[in-house]
């Protein structure tokens, strides 16, 4: 057993020393929110990073989604994996906008963009994709697919900061991609997101959602929320930017070492990354099939007693969620991968609180169900 319980989404924090020094220059200037010093640098640095014209800071990940569907006049329904947070869907159906549920491709659990086109109707105004676990979409098949139908394309980009497709970093696809910062993900702001575009247009309308439509002072020219990150989770992401590179190596050798110590261990698959492109390797993801000899619910009762603390991301699926399942217009949505991979997927834990010895026990627990419950 481990001897303290270890979570998924522990958060990776970066030097302290460098997250006081801001904040104390944040007291200093008593400036504490509404476009400080500390937003605007984290904006640029952040800029500079995804090598994007724009990035415009936020409170959280799922106010970026609900700000770009805004900036878009998004209306009617928008197409997106139903295998994800419920944030994506939430932040739709919080504007009035009908989600509508696509499957997912069996091999990078991404949006089927072969399973699109059927449900498109007069009324869709754009397709959402998720780059599920820092694994991009297949953005040239689905911008081909938007542009025939002459419909938006954007992306919930949460888990995918710091990864790129086809050498392009995440956060130039599509009109826009939203972000999330949440404590929990590879790189936090306490709580924060963020959404990056190169169309200079909607950049101006999202920076005016995001603050009231304020364009100057007492000056208002459009309807708007307060979507703003504040200066102290912009000191956190300013800590955190710089620790993001030991980050990286530290998922990255966690994950190399879970798949040594796993290779031989029949009926658990570990989900890869794309060799060649720049990943966060922030999710640590295992497939159980029919040859382990537990459930993965059974499994996670095991660990779970063991101190660790595995989680099911992203079951049961949206259209299995409330307010989605009991309506009438879910209740043929079957869709069969994500019902799949969603009973079977697993996620243990990784990041800068996970030490090598800690992956030899959690590997050490996932042998042992698997040689004594054949023994029994
Ligand atoms: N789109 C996608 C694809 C997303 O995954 C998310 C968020 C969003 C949009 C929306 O972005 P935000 O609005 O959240 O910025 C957690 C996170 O709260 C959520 O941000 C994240 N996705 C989701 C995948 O995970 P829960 O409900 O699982 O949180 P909770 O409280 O169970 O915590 C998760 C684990 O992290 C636990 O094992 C405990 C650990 N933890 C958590 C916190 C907050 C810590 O060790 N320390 C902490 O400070 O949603």
């Amino acid at each position: 057993m481990l001897k303290k319980p270890l979570h998924v989404g522990t958060p990776n924090i970066g030097n302290r020393e460098t997250f006081f020094k801001h904040v104390n220059d944040m007291f200093d200037k008593k400036w504490l929110t509404n476009g400080g010093d500390l937003v605007q640098n984290l904006e640029r640095k952040l800029e500079k990073f995804l090598n994007v014209k724009h990035a415009i800071t936020t409170c959280n990940g799922t106010r970026a989604l609900e700000i770009a569907a805004k900036a878009m006049d998004l209306q009617g329904e928008v197409i997106m994996p139903s295998f994800t947070f419920i944030a994506t869907a939430h932040a739709l159906e919080w504007l009035g906008i009908t989600p509508v549920f696509c499957d997912i491709d069996p091999e990078s659990f991404c949006i089927d963009p072969s399973k699109i086109e059927d449900l498109i109707t007069p009324k869709t105004s754009a397709i959402l994709g998720v780059h599920l676990y820092g694994r991009a979409c297949p953005t040239e098949a689905l911008q081909r697919i938007a542009e025939k139908h002459k419909i938006k394309l954007y992306y919930d980009a949460a888990h995918a900061f710091g990864c790129s497709r086809n050498g392009n970093m995440i956060g130039n696809f599509g009109e826009c991609e939203a972000f999330s910062f949440h404590a929990t993900k590879f790189f936090n702001t306490f709580e924060g997101g963020a959404i990056t575009t190169n169309d200079d247009t909607l950049a101006n309308k999202i920076r005016l959602l995001v603050n009231y439509g304020f364009e100057d002072t007492d000056k208002v020219i459009s309807l708007g929320t307060n979507g703003k990150m504040n200066e102290i989770c912009a000191a956190m992401g300013l800590t955190n930017l710089e620790a993001i590179n030991s980050v990286v190596q530290t998922n990255k050798f966690n994950h190399i070492l879970y798949g040594e110590l796993l290779k031989d261990v029949q009926g658990l698959e570990l989900i890869s990354f794309e060799e060649g492109e720049r990943n966060n390797w922030q999710y640590l993801i295992l497939t159980l099939t029919s040859e382990y000899p537990l459930s993965r619910d059974e499994l996670i009762k095991e660990l779970e007693k063991q101190n660790v603390l595995a989680r099911r991301y992203f079951w049961p699926g949206c259209h299995r969620m409330e307010p989605y399942k009991s309506r009438k217009t879910y209740s043929q949505t079957q869709l069969y991968v994500t019902e799949t991979i969603s009973s079977r997927i697993l996620i243990l834990p990784t990041g800068s609180a996970v030490t090598a010895n800690d992956i030899h026990q959690i590997t050490d627990l996932l042998k042992s169900y698997s040689t004594d419950t054949l023994n029994r």
